[in-house]
């Protein structure tokens, strides 16, 4: 029993180091806030997502530029406060490079660079 439980440990271990290797350094969730709003991206900076945390009318989305044009996407969260976030895939397939949360009649964050 000892031995099949080290074995099965050493295997998740090798595993792990694999996992660690194929991920780029920088490559990870990153977020930026507004109050209680949020706007973050998942690891791979492909998905955005805008939650509005906020029961005071004013929608909430998530700005974003990716890596191959000044363009200016944006995804909302469309229930507002309720339960659950708005997200999308990075509208042109690319990377996202910089992206804020915006809330409606009230202005919006800092950039928050993927990168850093
Ligand atoms: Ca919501």
């Amino acid at each position: 029993m000892g031995k099949v439980k080290s074995f099965v440990v050493a295997g998740a271990s090798v595993i792990a180091a694999l996992l660690v290797v194929a991920t780029p350094a920088s490559a990870h969730r990153e977020s930026i806030t507004h109050g209680s709003d949020e706007a973050f991206t998942d690891s791979t900076h492909l998905v955005i997502t805008a939650c509005d945390r906020e029961a005071d009318g004013n929608g909430v989305r998530a700005e974003y530029e990716t890596w191959s044009t000044t363009r200016i996407f944006s995804v909302g969260d469309a229930n507002g406060s309720a339960s659950g976030c708005g997200s999308e895939l990075s509208e042109n397939g690319y990377e996202i490079y910089r992206f804020r949360v915006c809330e409606a009649n009230v202005g919006c964050s800092r950039w928050e660079y993927t990168d850093s």
